[in-house]
């Protein structure tokens, strides 16, 4: 594999190639330090796969909260690229309101450019309020709007006087970070700072849990809502797929948050605990052997026998449901293998969805996670700050006198803690085999060196270089969109996800496609007039 990577760099220049060959990792259980960089520059020049500030804050954080108008203040393209493409869903409750289906924007031109668009900003916040009459707004910034000037935080707060809702606003400005991880930065400080516990509900439920870094894509949220239902617990509220700023208000009433993406959402669950005494835990929905993991960790943070019982009698029964099946497409894949490539946090989480039906995962990464996502909360104290990082404010918090309340023992919580990730994530390398490799914002010339290399049956990302692969003849699988199937969460989704991948790489048409590497070069050409 060695060989196989410095074959790789070589293509590089030699900075070039010092700076990628520290993004790049082979597992290796005996070495006391795998280290990996991460969160910093993409070398100019180099096309990644990585999207903005605004996407993180925008699409993924805010984007699928149902009850607000969210106003991107900017041109019309970002907007185009908020609409829908994310694929988070949503179903409004009983009476509730769902706007997700629209985008709104100022559709910001040359002239507001050049003379301010805080009037049409205001414009726009007054129609939204007139004809949607909605309880929350939420005012998104995209980069010109950062380099004019225009103060969105006190047409906020104005807003907010004026109508007597919420308004909020937040500068995610594309530009700020080297990825869509900023965005998520400054969703997280906002809603913490000026949205969670605004309002007061007093709720009575047994087992009141808030579901944090799900956002519903392909219905996955739906699907987790339904096993945690019929186990009996009360989902406060969901940051953010399927949710609502509404549920956000009153979150801090729950008793346990659970983490399912560390990467978009460990701030907030960090302040959760500090603020209101509430601790999070990781826990993982994707795969039928992570999410009863989940469960039983839960359940036992709970500490209720009638919960536990009822968690492993909806375990049985879920799992009476697929499990036969499952074996077989085991069967079916047993020696295949796969490359995942995904934001911060899938390519870890699919590796054991493919694990038990029987696909070996030979390549890792993420396009913009952390040194924390591949190695550890441990790491978090070593990270050099980066200028980059600087660039977003950190919040914060303080314990909330009047409305903190300790959910369990410091005792109790460490005890805890030796059996589950109770405030921890171990990262992705952990769990990755001996040899397989870890990759940190994957380009397309090492998409391509490593899978003429390696050969995997699968290749799993997203629709920048689905169809590169498909050109290698290698069937690639999007586990950001998931394709427009889903829902992969739980047991059924796992059932789905097995299915989907079958009607993937048993395809014929396969065996149509001549990969470049078995075919001789033919570039040719000339160049400057001469041959
Ligand atoms: Fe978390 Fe996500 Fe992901 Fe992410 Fe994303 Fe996404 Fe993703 Mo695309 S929040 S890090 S910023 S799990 S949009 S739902 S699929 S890159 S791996
Ligand atoms: C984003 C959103 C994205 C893009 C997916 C892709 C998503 O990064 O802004 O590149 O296929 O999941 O929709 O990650």
């Amino acid at each position: 594999i060695e060989e196989i990577l410095d074959d790789v760099l070589q293509s590089y220049p030699a900075k070039s190639m010092k700076n990628r060959k520290e993004h790049i990792l082979v597992k290796d259980r005996n070495k006391s330090e795998l280290k990996i960089k991460a969160n910093t520059r993409t070398i100019p020049g180099i096309i990644t796969n990585r999207g903005c500030a605004y996407a993180g804050c925008r699409g993924v954080v805010l984007g699928p909260l149902k009850d607000v108008v969210q106003i991107v203040h900017g041109p019309i393209g970002c907007s185009y690229y908020a609409w829908g493409m994310r694929r988070h869903q949503g179903l409004a409750a009983e009476g509730g309101k769902n706007f997700i289906n629209y985008t709104f924007s100022t559709d910001m031109q040359d002239s507001d450019v050049v003379f301010g668009g805080e009037r049409k900003l205001k414009e726009a916040i007054k129609e939204a309020v007139e004809i949607f009459n909605p309880s929350t707004i939420m005012i998104t910034a995209t980069c010109p709007v950062g380099l004019i000037g225009d103060d969105i935080n006190s047409i906020a707060k104005q807003a907010e006087e004026e109508y007597g809702i919420t308004v909020m606003a937040f500068n995610c400005e594309g530009y700020k970070g080297v990825s869509q991880s900023a965005g998520h930065h400054i969703a997280n400080n906002e809603i913490m700072d000026n949205l969670v516990g605004i309002k007061d509900k007093e709720l009575d439920y047994k087992y009141p849990i808030n579901l944090m870094g799900e956002y519903n894509i392909g219905g996955d949220a739906f699907e987790i809502e339904r096993i945690l239902h019929k186990i009996g617990y009360d989902v406060v509220a969901s940051f953010s797929g399927n949710g609502t700023a509404d549920q956000i208000k009153y979150s801090h009433e729950a008793d346990l948050n659970l983490v399912q993406c560390h990467r978009s959402i460990n701030y907030i669950a960090e302040m959760f605990e500090e603020k209101y005494g509430i601790p999070w835990l990781k826990v993982n929905f994707l795969g039928v052997d992570a999410t009863i993991e989940s469960l039983r960790n839960m359940a036992e943070y709970f500490a209720d026998p009638e919960l536990q019982e009822r968690t492993e009698k909806v375990i049985a029964e879920e799992l009476a449901q697929i499990e036969a099946p499952l074996n077989r497409y085991k069967e079916l894949f047993t020696g295949k293998t796969a490359f995942l490539f995904v934001g911060g946090s899938r390519a870890h989480h699919y590796q054991n969805v493919f694990k038990r039906i029987g696909i070996e995962t030979v390549v890792a990464g993420y396009e913009f996670g952390h040194r924390d996502d591949y190695e550890g909360r441990e790491v978090i104290p070593d990270i050099e700050m980066t200028a980059d990082d600087r660039n977003i404010p950190e919040l914060e918090v303080t314990k909330d006198d009047k409305k903190y309340r300790l959910r369990i023992s410091q005792a109790k919580k460490e005890e805890l803690q030796q059996k589950m990730p109770l405030d921890y994530y171990g990262g992705m390398i952990k769990e990755m085999e001996d040899g397989s490799v870890a990759i940190d914002d994957l380009n397309h010339h090492e998409q391509i060196k490593l899978t003429e290399a390696l050969k995997p049956d699968i290749y799993c990302s997203g629709i920048k270089d689905k169809y590169t692969s498909h050109k290698m003849g290698i069937f690639s699988k999007q586990l950001h969109s998931y394709d427009y199937s889903g829902p992969y969460a739980g047991f059924k989704g796992h059932l789905q996800f097995a299915e989907d991948i079958a009607a993937g790489i048993l395809n014929p048409s396969w065996s149509y496609i001549t990969p470049p590497w078995k075919e001789k070069t033919t570039l040719e050409g000339s160049f400057g007039g001469g041959e």
